[in-house]
């Protein structure tokens, strides 16, 4: 018998990027752990990862290469071999960039975060081709458009640091769910005397264990942030020299802020006075008086509406107005994406583009439901790659989205593990590896080192590497350039410009043997200034902002679905969808034992809400609005604030009773910053499923969804 310890990375969309050991016996993993000696991971992982090897060895794994059979989005398919796939895949994609490579889409996320199996020979290939240009903003653009407008940069505290805080504003996330290992940094500065504030309308796992929860409405942050900046400034609680030295803006900051007393904010949040009042003076006395490291985690949740990008913004001023700065515990942080010195031309390849630096058009990804109809883009779509996503459960808008897909005229080609809602509709089905199979280099965003992923078995069935179907892909239409032949570990050690002084101490030999390696970095990015703005300040009033159109100055935008809206008269709830704890967007969801855990589809209401709608728990209901509608349990619960409901996602459309998830429900809207989804902006009603179908926008839909109802 043989066993050996392979180093491994998490390859998953979650901040914490864990370093995997995989025990392998025989050829086969029996055991993914956590390495106890990375600082970020200490041996422990999630519920999810922990069982790797049941999402890895699924029965439901692709093996091999499939041919679409029946109708689209059926998902009936037949064997075919790698030869008979490239060469179908080959000849249609030739075809179209006869006519015009734009027709061609690759469509990829963050199935995977590694740099191989990413955007690296997949960008070369659709570069080359001249596809079209994929717009990557689903997840993070708008706080990264606000951060970067405010800083300069991503940078923020390093989480290595984040237990000496004193106080830490849990801004719109919820990491016992979405970044365990954070939490535990969380508790441990806890332990040691921190407070700590949950700021989110819901009562999320986080939320209750905070010291104290603030309720406020969806898409107001930028309001509590501006009349906590008002509160700050009225009190003089402010750094003054931090502001003189390292801020620009001031005048018209306060200005602004002026605009947001109390009672405004108040009002806007949903919440009382007294809070955004306590919220302000906790801050600015701890910070200045007590001069204590005072922190905020910006979460994703605060960026998901219209006014996402400023909203960010607005909370980005707050460290710098009190000096937050001079901590290493102290400041904020929204990704550390920005500290990784990056090679991405090199891995990328833009210079392959045919008429290179003129670039092809860019698509979307968030506006995918739109741009898939007939006469949604010019040109056409004719085909599109997907890898490493899964549009049709997580794209906005869905019935939109899955009717895209459902055109006979679309050429659809999906590399993925299982057959998921995004598979079904594919003409072509590749079989990928894991991370377990394949090679990969890792950064994260949430800590601050490079890992390096061995692969730990032999690809199982006919699977092969994105990579090298990519590679395949590249010389079935005849690319001849050298680049084409680089080999996976030739990619990774490409990856990032490790003659950067953060890197310069690291390498891909030494990375594959050790596992990991911390980025160099100063302990606390600005605290002698140094931000990366035009003016290397803290930009406060953006002058780049006011160029292109937008406002200089964090303000409030409302909502597109506002409850102020004549649209609130007929949908009066504001839906919120975040990550359920079990599954990792709708990675997972096809576990069986992480699915039992989560239970069913479920969307949690408050009893008021609820009981004037009839509504009891456990009772079916449907749920809907004019984009469409589906069916859910009702779970009644005041972690839901009055006026909000919650439906924890991202549940696989056909592993739910009526075949939807809450993006039937979500619109395709952009964000004032960072052209990003809006994907928590969006107004329902709900009613008991057993009534008749009422006057709403959608009665066709809604009468169509009485059928399917559970009894
Ligand atoms: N287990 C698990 N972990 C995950 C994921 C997963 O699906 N499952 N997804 C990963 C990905 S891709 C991402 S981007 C991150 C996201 O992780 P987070 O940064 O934690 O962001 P979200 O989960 O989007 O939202 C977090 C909280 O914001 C709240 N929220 C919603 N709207 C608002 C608002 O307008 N204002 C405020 N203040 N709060 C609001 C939600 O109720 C939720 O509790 O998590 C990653 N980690
Ligand atoms: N309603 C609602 N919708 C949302 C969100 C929300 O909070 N609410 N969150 C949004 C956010 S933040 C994000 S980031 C997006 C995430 O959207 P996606 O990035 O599309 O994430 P997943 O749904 O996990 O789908 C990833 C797919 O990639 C596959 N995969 C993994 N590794 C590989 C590989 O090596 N090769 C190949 N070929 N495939 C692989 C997995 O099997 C999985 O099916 O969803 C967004 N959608
Ligand atoms: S999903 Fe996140 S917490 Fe879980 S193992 Fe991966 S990186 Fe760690
Ligand atoms: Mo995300």
């Amino acid at each position: 018998m043989s066993t050996r310890t392979v180093r491994a990375a998490c390859p998953h969309d979650c901040p914490d990027t864990c370093a995997l050991l995989v025990t392998v016996e025989n050829g086969r993993a029996i055991r993914v752990a956590g390495d106890p000696a990375h600082p970020a991971t200490r041996g422990v992982l999630c519920t999810k990862v922990a069982r790797y090897t049941e999402r890895t060895y699924h029965p439901e794994r692709l093996l091999y290469p499939l041919q679409r059979i029946g109708r689209k989005g059926e998902g009936r398919f037949r064997r075919i071999s790698w030869d008979e796939a490239l060469e179908i895949i080959g000849s249609r994609l030739k075809e179209i960039a006869g006519r015009d490579p734009q027709r061609i889409l690759p469509y990829s996320y963050a199935g995977t975060m590694g740099y191989v199996q990413g955007e690296s020979m997949a960008a070369r290939f659709f570069h080359r081709l001249g596809a079209s240009l994929l717009e990557r903003t689903i997840c993070a653009a708008a706080g990264t458009a606000g951060i970067k407008a405010t800083y300069g940069g991503g940078l923020g505290f390093d989480v290595d640091f984040a237990d000496e805080a004193k106080l830490i504003l849990l801004w719109g996330c919820n990491p016992i769910t979405s970044s365990l290992h954070y939490w535990t940094r969380v508790q441990e500065a806890k332990r040691r005397g921190a407070r700590v504030i949950a700021i989110d309308p819901y009562r999320s796992l986080t939320a209750e264990k905070c010291h104290q929860h603030i309720a406020l409405l969806p898409g107001s942050d930028s309001a509590l942030a501006l009349g906590m900046i008002h509160i700050l400034i009225r009190e003089r609680l402010l750094d003054h020299d931090y502001v003189a030295a390292h801020t620009l803006g001031f005048d018209a900051l306060r200005a602004r802020a002026l605009e947001y007393p109390p009672e405004r904010v108040a009002q806007l949040c949903g919440i009382d006075q007294q809070q955004v009042l306590e919220l302000a003076l906790t801050y600015g006395r701890m910070a200045v008086q007590d001069r204590v490291p005072v922190a905020i985690r910006i979460g994703y949740g605060v960026q998901r509406g219209h006014g996402g990008g400023q909203a960010v913004r607005a909370l980005a001023c707050l460290p710098s107005l009190v000096g937050a700065w001079r901590h290493r515990a102290g400041g904020a942080l929204h990704s550390s994406s920005a500290f990784f010195p990056l090679n991405s031309a090199g891995l990328q390849r833009p210079d392959l583009i045919p008429g290179w630096p003129k670039m092809p058009r860019t698509v979307n990804m968030s506006g995918i439901g739109d741009a898939l109809q007939p006469s949604g883009a010019d040109p056409a779509i004719e085909a599109l790659v997907v890898y490493n996503a899964n549009p049709v459960a997580v794209a906005p808008d869905s019935a939109r989205v899955a009717a895209g897909f459902a055109r006979e005229d679309l050429f659809t080609v999906v590399l993925e593990h299982f057959q998921t809602d995004t598979a079904d509709y594919a003409d072509i089905l590749l079989p990928a590896t894991t991370q377990l199979e394949h090679f990969d280099i890792h950064k994260s965003y949430g800590h601050t080192y490079v890992l390096a992923n061995n692969p730990a078995i032999a690809p199982l069935g006919e699977a092969k590497p994105n990579s090298e179907i990519f590679r395949l892909m590249a010389r079935q239409l005849g690319f001849v350039e050298a680049c084409f032949d680089d080999s996976d570990e030739m990619l990774a050690a490409q990856a990032f410009n490790f003659a950067d002084e953060r890197t310069r101490h690291m390498n891909w030999e030494t990375l594959k043997q050790n596992g990991w390696a911390k980025l160099n970095l100063p302990e606390a990015p600005f605290a002698r200034g140094g931000f990366t703005t035009p003016s290397g300040k803290c930009e406060f009033y953006s002058a780049q902002l006011a160029a292109s159109g937008h406002d200089p100055l964090p303000g409030y935008v409302a909502p597109h679905e506002s409850a102020q809206s004549p649209l609130a008269r007929t949908f009066p709830l504001a839906m919120i969808s975040p990550p359920a704890r079990h599954f990792l967007n709708s990675s997972f969801v096809n576990v069986d034992s992480l699915r039992a855990i989560e239970g069913e589809p479920a969307v949690h209401l408050h009893p008021l809400d609820a009981a004037e709608r009839g509504v009891a728990d456990g009772q079916t209901v449907q749920v809907w609005n004019q984009r469409g509608s589906l069916n859910l349990k009702a779970h009644l619960t005041e972690r839901a604030r009055k006026g909000v409901v919650v439906i924890p996602s991202i549940w696989w459309k056909k592993l739910s009773a009526d075949g939807k998830n809450a993006n039937e429900l979500t619109s395709q809207a952009l964000t004032d910053l960072g052209n990003a989804p809006t994907f928590y902006d969006c107004l329902v009603q709900v009613r008991a499923a057993d009534l008749k179908p009422q006057a709403g926008k959608n009665p066709e839909r809604a009468s169509a969804d009485l059928s399917t109802k559970e009894t």
